[in-house]
């Protein structure tokens, strides 16, 4: 059964409604193990937490760095279309606008179970309050000059029809100047970086914080999100004395030291005033004095790249090869693209920091069986992307998976998957969006007479949405698709005073 329209109430002796806050007294449980000798001694335990989630929302503002890309563009149509629930004609006939491919919009959670014994699933944004996608109030940078509508003629992945639906509102949408340094993009972008702030890096960070200002004041916003969906950088060389302290970060960032990033320059600015930074490319943005910052000043970062295709179903692939017993040992990935992001990553260096995210994507799968694998034995994994224009923004994912199994036999999977790029991007923009607002409305305490403190300033439950997720220093990074779904749908579930979904459906198994 699935009911996506009713209001949902806990009923629960730990559950509190008040006007703003829902508090939920939560039990969360864990084993510890610990080693003795040749024994491995398993102990459960219980901690005791209190959460409360906000329920006003306030206006919510997305400023996206590369607005005017496929991604940029793309996500505004998208949040045009479906807020002005927008049909048009195709070939196939008239279509109309949707949100498929974002969890919060268009995947259920599962409740519970009904007086029959049948799950019920609800729409993963009924479960608490998120912000509705029609009330995001969008705005940019990019250093290509070209207004919206443009940007999405020149993506070339809207249809026809509902382009000339959108023009006229997007005409009026202007991305704001940028940084652009020659540096740190592919040299074949030098021809669209015509919109663009001059000076030092510090006054371009000025200028950044003076545009976030702008637009939270002009359009009455209570909290802006800044995520980058811009070009992809090269790796900074991350410097000790440079990047490894908030406090070094800022004098580099005053002495305009050349090693600080355009993507670095908009995590400070965006973290200073207040607003949650969102790394959707692969670049290491996030280095160790920016988290610190974030960390300091009590505002979320999340990182890196969207996962969108190929690295999700990689994540589920191999997470399900490894957990049946079978031993993946090459896993060979081919990408070929034809748009501006597919011509930036043919440059070597913007290319290395792609094949990064895409290549670790398995680790914690491999060193979670060592019963496959030998310590430090890893299956090879080899990424290659190229650039051919005629597919446009249709990129082809190509992969072969081989796999040892039964005494030495080999098992070989191959995948081809035709991605349209942007239009899977998208969702994954959206639920970044909505679920890091959300976050930002939880605090937990472990009593009553404890402060309320908020979640870690990275925010690893997005990793869901991230190929290399960042992760608070110390903590395992975990890549499985469904390992990293369930850990969503379970804070949220505790933010209600329910239990984590285990799938055990005993009341049909045991008499
Ligand atoms: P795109 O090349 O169409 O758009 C990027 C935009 O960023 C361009 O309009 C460019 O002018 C602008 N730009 C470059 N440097 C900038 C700067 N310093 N400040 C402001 N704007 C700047 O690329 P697309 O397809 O939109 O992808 C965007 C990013 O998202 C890329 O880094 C890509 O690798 C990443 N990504 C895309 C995925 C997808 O499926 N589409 C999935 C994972 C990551
Ligand atoms: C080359 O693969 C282009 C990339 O920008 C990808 O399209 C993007 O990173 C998505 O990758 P994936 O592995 O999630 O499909």
């Amino acid at each position: 059964m699935m009911d996506t329209t009713s209001n949902l109430i806990v009923s629960s002796p730990n559950i509190k409604y008040t006007d703003d806050f829902i508090y939920s007294d939560y039990e969360y449980e864990d084993t510890l193990v610990t080693r003795n000798k040749n024994e491995l001694v398993a102990k459960p335990y219980r901690t005791s937490l209190q959460i409360k989630t906000e329920r006003k929302i306030g206006r919510v503002g997305v400023m996206l760095v590369g607005w005017g890309g496929n991604n940029g563009s793309t996500f505004t149509a998208a949040v045009l279309a479906n807020r002005h629930q927008l049909s048009w004609n195709t070939r196939n006939g008239k279509l109309d606008s949707n949100w498929l491919g974002s969890i919060t919009q268009a995947s259920t959670v599962r409740l519970g179970l009904d007086e029959k014994g049948n799950d019920v699933f609800v729409k993963m944004s009924q479960l608490l309050p998120m912000v509705h996608p029609d009330d995001l109030v969008i705005d940019g940078w990019d250093i290509s000059p070209l207004n919206l509508a443009e940007s999405m003629v020149r993506a070339k992945v809207i249809d026809y029809d509902l382009q000339q639906k959108l023009k006229k509102e997007m005409s009026a949408m202007k991305p704001r100047p940028a940084i652009y340094d020659p540096d740190f993009i592919a040299a074949n972008q030098a021809d669209r970086a015509t919109n663009l702030i001059r000076g030092t890096r510090y006054e371009q960070y000025l200028q950044i914080r003076a545009d976030i200002k702008n637009f939270r004041d002009k359009k009455k916003l209570d909290k802006v999100i800044v995520l980058w969906t811009a070009n992809t950088e090269r790796f900074c060389e991350v410097r000790p004395g440079v990047h490894d302290t908030d406090e070094n970060l800022e004098k580099a960032l005053r002495a305009n030291d050349s090693e600080i990033s355009p993507s670095t320059i908009f995590a400070m600015a965006a973290i200073d005033e207040d607003c949650c930074y969102i790394n959707g490319s692969p670049q290491n943005t996030l280095v160790a004095g920016v988290v610190e910052r974030a960390e300091k000043r009590g505002v979320f970062v999340a990182g890196d790249d969207f996962k969108s295709g190929q690295t999700k179903l990689k994540s589920v692939l191999v997470d399900f090869l490894v957990s049946a017993g079978l031993k993946p040992v090459s896993i060979v990935s081919y990408n070929h693209l034809g748009n501006n992001d597919g011509k930036n990553l043919s440059a070597p260096k913007q290319f290395r920091s792609k094949e990064i995210t895409k290549s670790n994507v398995v680790d914690d799968m491999v060193e979670s069986n060592r019963i496959l694998y030998a310590e430090g034995e890893k299956p090879d994994h080899v990424v290659v992307i190229k650039y051919v224009p005629y597919v446009g923004d249709s990129k082809r994912a190509m992969d072969e998976y081989t796999s040892e199994i039964l005494l030495h036999g080999t098992n070989t999977i191959v995948v081809h998957n035709t991605c349209e790029d942007s239009l899977l991007a998208v969702p994954l923009i959206l639920d970044l969006v909505v679920l890091a607002e959300l976050f930002t409305r939880l605090s937990f305490r472990p009593n009553v007479n404890q402060e309320w403190t908020p979640m870690h300033a990275v925010l690893s439950p997005l990793a869901y949405l991230l190929k290399a997720p960042l992760v608070p220093p110390g903590t395992p990074v975990v890549n499985a698709l469904f390992k990293q779904r369930a850990c969503i749908d379970n804070i949220m579930r505790a933010c209600l005073a329910l239990p984590p979904v285990h799938h055990m459906q005993l009341e049909h198994k045991v008499p």
